[in-house]
C-alpha cells in the first residue's frame, strides 16, 4: 500500500509560480510518487527571517509514494536544490522550500525529520492551502483536523 503525504511549498524569490509549476511537474515524475491534488497558489507575507524580504507564494499538495518518509524528504530536499536553493539564512528567502507536512499518521521525531512538520499548526501560508485540499485530515498527536486549526488560528487573531 502507498502512503499518502502532504507538503508544502513556498517561494519568494525569482518567478515564483514558474519555480511552484516545476516543483509540482518534479514531484510527477519522480518514479515513486504520484501527485494527487494540488492547491491553488496564495500570496503571504514573510514570516519570520530577516527584514526586506518580497511576499512568498505557497501551497500544498498531496501525494502517494511508496518511499518511506526520508526517502521522501530526500526527494524534496534534491528538487529544491535543483531550484538553486541555497541554505544561507534560517527562514531567509529562498527559490524554494519544500516541507513535509504529513505523513500518513505517522510521528516521527529524529534529528534530520520532525513529522507532523513542527509549526504547521501556527502557520496560516500552511493551513490555508492544506485546508482546500484536505480539511478532514486529522494532524496525529493534536486530536484535531486541518480545518479546526485554521479556526483556532483565525479565532486567535
Ligand atoms: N526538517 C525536519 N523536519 C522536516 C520536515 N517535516 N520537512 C529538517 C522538511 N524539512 C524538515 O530546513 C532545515 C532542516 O529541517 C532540514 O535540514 C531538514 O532535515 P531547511 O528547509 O533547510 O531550512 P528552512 O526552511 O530555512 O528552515 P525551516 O525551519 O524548515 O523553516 P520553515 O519552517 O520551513 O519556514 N513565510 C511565508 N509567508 N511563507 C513561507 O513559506 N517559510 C519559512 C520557512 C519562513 N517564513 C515563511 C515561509
Ligand atoms: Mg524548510
Amino acid at each position: 500500500m502507498p502512503s499518502r503525504a502532504m507538503i508544502g511549498l513556498g517561494s519568494n524569490l525569482g518567478d515564483r509560480r514558474a519555480t511552484l509549476d516545476g516543483a509540482v511537474a518534479a514531484l510527477a515524475a519522480s518514479p515513486d510518487i504520484d501527485v494527487v491534488r494540488v492547491s491553488g497558489f496564495i500570496e503571504t507575507e514573510p514570516v519570520g527571517g530577516p527584514p526586506g524580504q518580497g511576499p512568498y507564494l505557497n501551497a500544498a499538495l498531496e501525494v502517494k509514494t511508496t518511499l518511506d518518509p526520508l526517502g521522501l524528504l530526500r526527494v524534496l530536499q534534491e528538487i529544491e536544490g535543483r531550484f538553486g536553493r541555497v541554505r544561507a539564512v534560517r527562514w531567509g528567502e529562498r527559490t524554494l522550500d519544500l516541507d513535509l507536512l504529513l505523513f500518513d499518521d505517522l510521528v516521527v521525531d529524529s534529528p534530520e525529520l520532525t513529522v507532523p512538520h513542527s509549526r504547521m499548526t501556527g502557520r496560516r501560508f500552511v493551513l490555508e492551502p492544506l485546508a482546500e485540499i484536505a480539511p478532514t485530515t486529522v494532524i496525529p498527536d493534536t486530536g484535531r483536523t486541518v480545518a479546526e486549526w485554521l479556526v483556532v488560528l483565525t479565532d486567535q487573531r
